[in-house]
């Protein structure tokens, strides 16, 4: 995708206040989530296999927190069961209009349907694949567990949940090593001292990681047979959880 370079955070901002999925966001998404998130690319195309395999015969699919739409059009590629359609939601109005506009350009004969809703009012049935790619790390701790407790509700047998994270660590000098190296990570990819530092500012407390263990135990509680971390890089890194 040829997206406008992001450079949000590249002067100084006085105040920087908490981000959010705005315009001005929208418009460089896929040039910042590839330069901020070790590995997207091999998750985003990773979903479309994973899909391939486990979308069932009229069934749904749903990419939770969908942006531009990245893993939909991906997992759009790579299913070939039959009657199974897309439901893609995000709750920032930006993204879903850039992400339904883009869709006009794509051809491909599964459905997809894009809503503009928080995540946590979208009702879960008949679903063979749930994608949560980057997107739990935003919703409040207090709502998380409510949130898989209805994905997995909402999931046939022999479903799978595609959660990809930002991860924290217990141990001091593990966590630290990795913030470095996502940091030198985001540096090697041209962005500046500042622009890490002020994208962390803003951030804070609206990106609030957990660790593997954390996750693990809570899709182990809501009832997922086994919860596996697929793929890491540095600090970032993607679970299967299987009904
Ligand atoms: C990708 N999955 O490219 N309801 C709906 N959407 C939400 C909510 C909510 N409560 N909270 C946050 N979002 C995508 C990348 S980005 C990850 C996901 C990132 C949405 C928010 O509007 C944003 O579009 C997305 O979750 C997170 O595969 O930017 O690091």
């Amino acid at each position: 995708m040829n997206s406008p370079t992001d450079s949000i955070y590249a002067s100084p901002v006085g105040e920087v206040g908490a981000f959010k999925f705005d315009e001005t966001v929208a418009g460089v998404f896929p040039d910042m989530i590839q330069r901020s998130v070790p590995g997207y690319s091999a998750i985003i195309s990773a979903i479309g296999l994973l899909a391939g395999r486990f979308a069932r015969d009229h069934s749904v699919c749903y990419d939770l927190g969908c942006s531009l739409g990245a893993a939909t059009l991906s997992m759009r590629h790579q299913i070939e069961a039959e009657h199974c359609r897309i439901v893609a939601v995000d709750n920032s109005e930006a993204m879903v209009t850039r992400f339904q506009q883009a869709l006009q350009q794509d051809q491909a004969p599964i459905a997809v349907e894009v809503r503009c809703q928080d995540i946590l009012e979208v009702n879960i049935e008949h679903a063979s694949v749930v994608v949560l790619n980057f997107t739990l790390q935003f919703i409040p701790l207090e709502h998380r567990l409510a949130l898989l407790q209805k994905i997995y509700r909402g999931l046939l047998p022999g479903g799978i949940l595609i959660l990809s994270e930002k991860l924290k660590f217990d141990d001091e000098r593990q966590q630290e090593l990795q913030t470095q190296m996502h940091h030198a990570f985001k540096k090697a990819h041209g962005y500046s001292e500042l622009e890490i530092s002020q994208k962390r500012s803003a951030l804070e407390n609206v990106l609030v990681p957990e660790t593997f263990t954390q996750h693990q135990n809570r899709l182990r509680q809501v009832g997922f047979s086994s919860a596996e971390v697929w793929f890491q890089y540095f600090n970032f890194a993607s679970i299967i959880a299987l009904k």
